[in-house]
């Protein structure tokens, strides 16, 4: 194992809920920036004070981390006020997109963008937040012509608050208490059809479905297994599809695999075990035939859940798609 894997990436600022990308021939990754605060840890995460965004790149494994600065801030957004939680950056066009989340004046999450035409420097944000986006947690997967966007999130990403199609609000004590309980089928993360200016959804969000080895989709009580939040795509060498996300609560990286990249996904397995901190949130990258997993936890804080920073190592991933399940600190 080399000696950069599991230690701190990025030391000079919090760092978490990375995704990675190759771009120019770099491994650029762009985390959600965590700042101190005394936010309550009140499961709707008011803990989780973010408010820009800051690239970073590495001409290689292993090679020193260069960041490359602020380049959105939620003042320069004017539909967004707080709240700039997990994003991903996509190519597409001989353009640069950035998704991201933020609460709107009402305190509701929408998923916003911005461009660019290089991977970093000031990305430009679209003056309104996607029409039809809401919840948490946007990751882009390309094939082809077509880009899809992943997002949502359970508890303070709101997911719940959309279950029937509109918005309702939730204004209880108790997190998740007006999303499905015991037997009924867990919620699924979201995905729309980007549009081919990668601006707006070409198509109406859809559930993304999770079943279990019997085809059955997960339960909202087996908590060990089903979505809630961190949600990504990548496709192996064997074809397949895997959808990769955290199971919130009971702090697991899971994956599920599929034939199609809209689903529905077989539960599989996990890919990386809890870490310190509440929260858990991956992502997978190949580079130069590699692959790796970047996560964050909270080593540097020395455990404040809301104070996190990136590390990644390189994971096994066998032929047919099956993944050596991380374990940050050994067995
Ligand atoms: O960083 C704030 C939230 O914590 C993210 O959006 C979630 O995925 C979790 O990592």
């Amino acid at each position: 194992m080399k000696s950069e894997f599991n230690k701190p990436l990025v030391t000079h600022m919090y760092t978490a809920d990375p995704s990675v990308h190759v771009f120019e021939g770099k491994i650029y990754i762009y985390p959600s920036h965590d700042l101190e605060n005394d936010g309550l840890d009140d499961g709707k995460g008011d803990h989780f004070k973010m408010e820009d965004y800051h690239a970073f790149s590495m001409d290689d494994v292993g090679a020193p981390v260069v960041d490359h600065g602020q380049f959105l801030h939620v003042k320069d957004v004017p539909w967004a006020t707080r709240r700039m939680w997990d994003a991903d950056a996509a190519y597409k066009n001989g353009k640069y997109y950035f998704y991201f989340p933020a609460q709107d004046k009402d305190g509701i999450f929408r998923l916003g963008v911005a461009t660019n035409d290089k991977p970093h420097g000031t990305f430009t944000p679209e003056p309104n937040y996607i029409p039809n986006s809401f919840s948490i947690d946007p990751a882009v997967y390309t094939e082809g012509d077509t880009s899809y966007i992943f997002f949502g999130g359970l508890w303070g990403g709101q997911l719940e608050q959309w279950k029937t199609g509109k918005h309702v609000p939730f204004n209880g004590d108790t997190p998740g208490a007006d999303g499905p309980q015991g037997d009924e089928p867990a919620m699924g993360p979201r995905y729309a059809v980007l549009s081919d200016d990668m601006l707006s959804f070409k198509t109406e969000p859809k559930e993304v479905l999770i079943l279990d080895e019997n085809g059955t989709p997960l339960k909202a009580s087996d908590t060990e297994r089903r979505f809630f939040e961190a949600s990504c795509v990548y496709k192996y060498t064997n074809g397949k599809y895997y959808l990769i996300y955290s199971t919130g609560d009971t702090h697991y990286i899971c994956y599920a695999e599929s034939d199609s990249v809209t689903g529905p996904y077989t539960y599989k397995g996990r890919v990386l075990e809890p870490v310190s901190g509440w929260t858990n949130h991956a992502y997978i990258t190949e580079f130069k035939g590699k692959w790796y997993l970047f996560y964050h936890d909270c080593e540097l804080s020395k455990g404040v859940t809301h104070l996190r920073n990136l590390k990644y190592t390189e994971l096994e991933i066998a032929t047919d798609g099956t993944i050596t399940t991380v374990k940050p600190y050994g067995n």
